[in-house]
């Protein structure tokens, strides 16, 4: 078959709301045109992100009872400690709350004014921490990773002749780190090889830059490598995860990915000067060592939740359902990055709305009637998120890939749910010549795409632009 059954049953069920068509157009115009505003119960789908969404196991629920929230050298930190050293290998485990507290606290302590740090795509908020620490954010994927159709088994690799590049351009000494972005979310959640990545390595050591892992989605990494990599079909996925990491310092992690738990984080370092420096500041701002801002539990969860994402049929599973529902959108003809990542599919919103320029939000747009078409919610990945001013010039500058994603949760819905989804955007794709674009009424300084309010465009103006 080539859709693998799920290999769980389901023991506790929540319900799922229905809205009408009226109910979900009131919506989104309060929401301010911003999926972020919609209150979950007006929501029928939740594709908005993969991260915190996942359904637990029994396994890891049963965890929650024994946690021990002694507040110094709880019992579920050192197992947690002792399955982030096997799994990942590196010597200094200190946890977050989250994803981005890690790279706040690694940003932090390593980024300063005028400094770049290349990576293949940067998240946002891994952008957004670099920038907040006065560096720059220098995306050095190759170029079949920027091209929506373009066919390539990782198209997450770094490009090394645009690394070096970046390298030679600013000097050494203004490169502190380089990351790796395992699978790359920005660009389509794809795949980094591991050659790719021992490439990376050697080039950095020549010129003695830290390597770290934007690890979120690392499990779905290693199980592409033992799918798509000559050598590695018969490798055991820990042995590629640990291969993986062994080219690099250390990580950042958001457990609330390939952690499959709501919440926490972590980071790691091989650098005992670097961990005392970061936990000096973890105390500061999250918390003690052994907990970091997270309950006993939620520890125990996250230990329990490391193991489980690297079972193999969970893994054939997970990447299964993403490429189903990317497949039944696909034989319709409806524009899709190729070849479906490991977390989400994503509509390409420039071939979809060929008629709404970037300067008009043509991915939120879509977005936004995808949620009034069946109420499903998903997260714009283009202009909103990533464009800019140019500082120099003032003009606006728009990202290459303009994309809506649909994440999946993991383990929580079905291929009834991925059915539906499918027809929801294959009805907007029927009418998409009716769809016109969205202007901005109300924008943060950072990270603008949370809290952004905007509005429709009417047909005059569409007509004058
Ligand atoms: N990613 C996502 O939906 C959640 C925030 S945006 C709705 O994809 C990478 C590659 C991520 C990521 C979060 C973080 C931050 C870092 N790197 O959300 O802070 O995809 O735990 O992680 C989101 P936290």
């Amino acid at each position: 078959m080539d859709y693998p059954m799920e290999p769980f049953k389901i023991k506790v069920v929540e319900a799922i709301p229905r809205t009408t068509r009226e109910e979900r157009r009131a919506a989104i115009e309060k929401s301010g045109y911003n999926l972020f505003n919609i209150p979950a119960e007006k929501v029928t789908i939740d594709l908005l992100t993969d991260s915190g969404t996942s359904a637990m196991s029994d396994n890891q629920w049963a965890g929650l009872m024994v946690g021990d929230e002694s507040y110094a050298g709880s019992r579920n930190y050192y197992r947690f400690e002792e399955t982030v050293r096997e799994i990942f290998g590196y010597p200094h485990v200190i946890p977050a709350h989250q994803g981005r507290v890690a790279e706040n606290l690694l940003f932090s302590t390593m980024v300063k004014e005028g400094d770049s740090v290349p990576n293949n795509i940067h998240f946002d908020t891994t952008r957004a921490n670099i920038e907040h620490n006065r560096g720059r954010a220098v995306d050095c994927v190759i170029d079949e990773g920027l091209d929506p159709r373009a066919d390539h088994p990782f198209k997450g690799n770094m490009d090394l002749g645009k690394l070096e590049r970046t390298i030679r351009e600013v000097g050494r000494e203004r490169v502190p780190l380089c990351l790796l972005t395992i699978t790359n979310n920005s660009g389509g959640g794809q795949p980094v090889s591991l050659e790719n990545i021992r490439a990376t390595r050697a080039l950095l050591d020549r010129y003695g830059i830290p390597l770290y892992f934007d690890a979120c989605r690392f499990a779905e990494n290693c199980y592409f490598i033992k799918k798509r990599e000559p050598g590695c079909a018969d490798r055991d996925l820990h042995s590629i995860a640990r291969e993986i990491f062994s080219y690099g310092d250390g990580c950042t992690m958001s457990a609330k990915k390939d952690g499959l738990v709501n919440i926490g984080g972590f980071l790691c370092t091989k650098d005992p000067a670097l961990a005392e420096k970061i936990t000096n500041l973890l105390i500061l701002v999250e918390g003690f060592p052994t907990y970091g801002g997270l309950a006993g539990r939620d520890l125990e969860a996250i230990a329990r939740g490391l193991r489980e994402v690297l079972h193999e049929d969970y893994l054939e599973y997970r990447i299964a359902q993403v490429r189903f529902l990317g497949d039944l959108l696909d034989r319709e003809g409806v524009p899709i990055l190729k070849p479906v990542g490991g977390h989400a599919v994503y509509l390409d919103a420039r071939a979809f709305l060929p008629r709404v320029p970037q300067s008009r939000f043509p991915a939120q747009a879509l977005a936004c009637e995808l949620y009034v078409e069946g109420g499903i919610r998903t997260v714009e990945i283009g202009s909103l998120m990533f464009g800019h001013k140019d500082p120099k010039t003032g003009k606006d500058v728009y990202p290459e890939l303009e994309m809506v994603r649909l994440a999946i949760p993991r383990r929580v819905y079905t291929t009834a749910h991925m059915e539906y989804t499918a027809e929801t955007i294959r009805s907007v794709f029927r009418r998409r010549d009716t769809i016109r674009g969205l202007d901005l009424v109300h924008e943060a300084p950072v990270l603008r795409h949370f809290t952004a309010r905007l509005r429709p465009v009417s047909a005059g103006e569409e007509k004058r632009s």
